[in-house]
């Protein structure tokens, strides 16, 4: 097995996504630090017992050491793994920045896009890569997570002074592993992550960004599973606008489209998980936060550069904060 040893990653925002690495990386042998937001979450980490991930009724639990602002770490911060929602990134990872070495290797996963560049600004020597990936994990309750499906991760660069077909060594590490991930196909307690390296990220994090940008809201504004938006009777109407005009925007912005189009990419996500409800659906019904600033807002914002006028989405934004009652964050939080 190869050892991920000599590059210790530490994870910031510790929910489904970044529980199932963590539970990932430390089966492959990495030494992973969990970043905690405060002693209320550490608390839960410590009730919970450590991190439980259950994959095809196995259990894998693992104990990696967790630290919060006021604990500093023993080492500097050279690798990040940021799995916190895009609207609290910020946030997230300025409590941290002065253990942060100032060219830290700094991976972002999450949905919508936006924080990278608000990162970027505040600290303009990190390295900052993005990843973006279709594996399912839902949270049954803090640390408890349950894996839903494997899919692909795709990781490539975000930071303007880096050169796309330079992979930086603790990212090969992470492809190699991935690789041998298979080998272990049968050894229940190892998650397997697949994972590539990709040399124009924009393209599979904007074709992420709109599937999420025309199912998500409207799933939470009629609060109907995804099942259920492919015949609702306001909602479909909606859903092939959303699709035009989120197509527009990304001809004028020069990303290729989807192979099948984006309302028939759309619609087949949505016969899948037809029994599933969006995570903005679930973060509506929770009363947390939304990620609708950095999904539709993103694109509205992109199609102002081109004059586009993106009314749909504008209405969308509208109809969801009424819908959750809730004020909407921007990634610049
Ligand atoms: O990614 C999703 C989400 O709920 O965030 C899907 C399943 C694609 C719905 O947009």
């Amino acid at each position: 097995m190869t050892r991920l040893s000599s590059y210790p990653w530490h994870i910031c925002g510790v929910g489904a996504i970044g529980s199932l690495w963590a539970s990932a990386l430390i089966a492959r042998g990495s030494k992973v630090t969990l970043l905690l937001r405060d002693a209320d979450q550490l608390t839960q980490y410590q009730a919970a017992g450590g991190i439980n991930l259950l994959e095809d009724d196995q259990k894998v639990h693992t104990q990696p050491n967790a630290l919060i602002p006021d604990t500093p770490p023993h080492e500097p911060i050279k690798h990040m793994l940021v799995c916190c929602k895009s609207y609290a990134t910020i946030g997230a990872v300025l409590p941290w920045r002065k253990h942060l070495v100032d060219d830290a290797q700094i991976l972002l996963l999450q949905n919508g896009m936006g924080s990278a560049q608000a990162l970027q600004r505040v600290m303009p020597n990190a390295n900052i890569y993005y990843a973006t990936t279709t594996d399912g994990a839902w949270r049954m309750s803090p640390f408890n997570v349950v894996r839903a499906g494997i899919g692909e991760t795709f990781i490539g660069c975000f930071s303007d002074h880096l050169l796309e077909a330079e992979i930086p060594s603790p990212i090969q590490r992470l492809l190699k592993t991935s690789k041998n991930s298979h080998s272990l196909k049968n050894n229940p307690l190892t998650p397997i992550l697949n994972i590539s390296w990709h040399t124009d990220i924009r393209t599979p994090m904007w074709h992420k960004l709109a599937v999420n940008s025309v199912i998500n809201a409207l799933t939470a504004i009629y609060q109907c599973t995804n099942g259920e938006l492919i015949k609702h009777p306001q909602g479909r109407p909606r859903l092939e606008q959303l699709c035009i005009e989120t197509q527009d925007v990304m001809a004028r912005v020069g990303i290729v489209p989807l192979a099948q189009g984006l309302l028939n990419t759309a619609v087949r996500i949505l016969q899948q998980t037809a029994l599933n409800k969006s995570s903005m659906l679930q973060d509506c019904q929770a009363g947390r936060p939304t990620e609708i600033a950095s999904i539709n807002g993103y694109i509205i914002a992109q199609g102002a550069l081109y004059h586009l006028p993106c009314a749909g989405h504008k209405q969308v934004c509208e109809d969801l904060q009424q819908a959750c009652a809730l004020p909407t964050k921007s990634p610049k939080n």
